[in-house]
């Protein structure tokens, strides 16, 4: 008898559940994607731009959060990044003992900028990151405890391009 009625408003439940994901704001997208432990070799003609210790997942032991810029050419100390075929690689991993979870490994227009930040709330660390490029967009990296991995959030996202923006940026209080 009762059946039927709780099929149907399960039913009703989940259509209600898609229609909210689906009905977002157009100026905000909002995307997950989990990153998983990989095995990741750093080329050779990587070049280490930033380096940043925290401990991201609690257990007392600061991780490494590494940003590689490349190809480059080292030459009499002097290093070059080099334009590969208009393009270049970022790399942002981050070392957890012998694992490491690749956050941003992309070919991208040697024009595009990445930087990265620590941002600290009440109950987590987010690792932010802000490209400027072919496309831009800002993303958080967050520490999944329960699968050890990372969930990435694409908070915002656009065409096109930010000119003359200073490199260095503030948290907003
Ligand atoms: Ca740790």
């Amino acid at each position: 008898m009762y059946k039927i009625p709780t099929l149907l408003f399960l039913l009703i439940l989940i259509a209600g559940c898609n229609n909210s994901v689906n009905h977002s704001n157009s100026d905000k997208t909002s995307q997950q994607y989990n990153i998983e432990k990989t095995d990741i070799k750093i080329a050779d003609d990587l070049f280490q731009t930033a380096r940043i210790k925290e401990d991201l997942d609690g257990d007392g032991s600061k991780e490494i959060i590494s940003l590689y810029l490349g190809p480059i050419l080292n030459k009499e100390d002097k290093v070059t990044v080099l334009p590969y075929d208009e393009r270049h690689i970022w790399q942002l991993i981050v070392y957890d003992g012998n694992d490491t979870f690749p956050l941003f490994n992309k070919s991208v227009q040697s024009d595009t900028n990445l930087d990265f930040w620590i941002e600290y709330t009440a109950n987590k660390k987010e690792i932010v990151v802000f490209i400027d490029g072919e496309n831009k967009s800002i993303a958080s990296y967050t520490y999944d405890k329960e699968n050890n991995r990372f969930v990435k959030e694409i908070k915002y996202k656009s065409e096109g391009q930010i000119r003359g923006i200073s490199p260095a940026f503030q948290k907003v209080d």
